[in-house]
């Protein structure tokens, strides 16, 4: 049997040292690996944390290859890991991190069931994002529960301008750009063939979760690229067609 409590202290204290630790040696069921995130998170809470909102991990074929997963997951983003845009991360808080260009959606009512994800409003606004992501995992390599039990390496988030959201505004064409160089191109069309799946799919895997999504929370819809390594120094900026741009230096 897998320590529920046991696991989450060790991600935890894992994510504060920025120190990997070995994957799990026993196999246990993504519902298990879910309650270790949740876990994980009431830990954080404790501190004084707070959600800022949920996010999407493996929404895109270029992400699931690159990973060696099959299943779309999902994962709590807490306000401390915000970094404001234009400004900067401090890398000594990462262990080995990537980056990855997002969409992020501004959630504008309680979404409790799958068809409240469909209801008017559920979505209000979009904006160009880029994720920090960053295995507690040593050499990054984890199962399909070892990353749900990690929260889905989730470390950091970058958001740029919001607009209303605009339901025709979907097949955008995103570039990830480190130092001026583009080391990543692609669509948000890879995000789940079509990134207004993204709020259904959340909405679906919050339920199975038992966790309620609240107006004014942020998903990040999940990459639409495979992810970069993030070198010390770098200035990164994601600019997505209609959305525009989103950057931060790892200082
Ligand atoms: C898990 C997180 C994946 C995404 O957008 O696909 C993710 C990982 O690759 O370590 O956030």
């Amino acid at each position: 049997m897998t320590d529920i409590h046991k696991l989450a202290a060790v991600l935890d204290e894992a994510a504060r040292t920025a120190r990997a630790v070995p994957q799990p040696e026993q196999d246990y069921d993504v519902a298990t690996a879910y309650r270790v995130q949740e876990e994980l998170l009431r830990l954080r809470l404790d501190r004084g944390d707070r959600l800022a909102g949920v996010k999407l991990g493996f929404t895109s074929e270029g992400k699931r290859r690159q990973m060696g997963v099959h299943d779309v997951i999902f994962g709590r983003v807490p306000e401390s890991s915000a970094v404001p845009d234009g400004s900067y991360a401090d890398i000594s808080a990462y262990i080995h991190p990537r980056i990855e260009p997002e969409v992020v959606y501004l959630v504008g009512r309680r979404i409790e069931t799958v068809a409240d994800a469909l209801a008017p409003g559920a979505v209000v606004a979009a904006a160009p994002g880029i994720e920090i992501i960053d295995s507690r995992y040593e050499n990054f390599r984890f199962s399909l529960p070892d990353v749900i039990a990690d929260n889905t390496s989730a470390a950091g988030y970058v958001v740029g301008p919001w607009r209303p959201y605009d339901p025709a505004l979907w097949n955008l064409g995103v570039l990830l750009e480190i130092d001026g160089r583009v080391v990543q191109a692609g669509s948000t069309g890879a995000i789940l063939g079509d990134p207004r799946r993204a709020v259904v799919e959340a909405a679906r895997l919050a339920v199975q979760a038992g966790v309620v999504i609240e107006p004014g929370w942020i998903l990040l819809a999940g990459a639409a690229t495979p992810a970069e390594p993030l070198p010390a120094g770098a200035h990164v900026r994601v600019e997505a067609q209609h959305l525009g741009s989103v950057s931060f230096t790892a200082g």
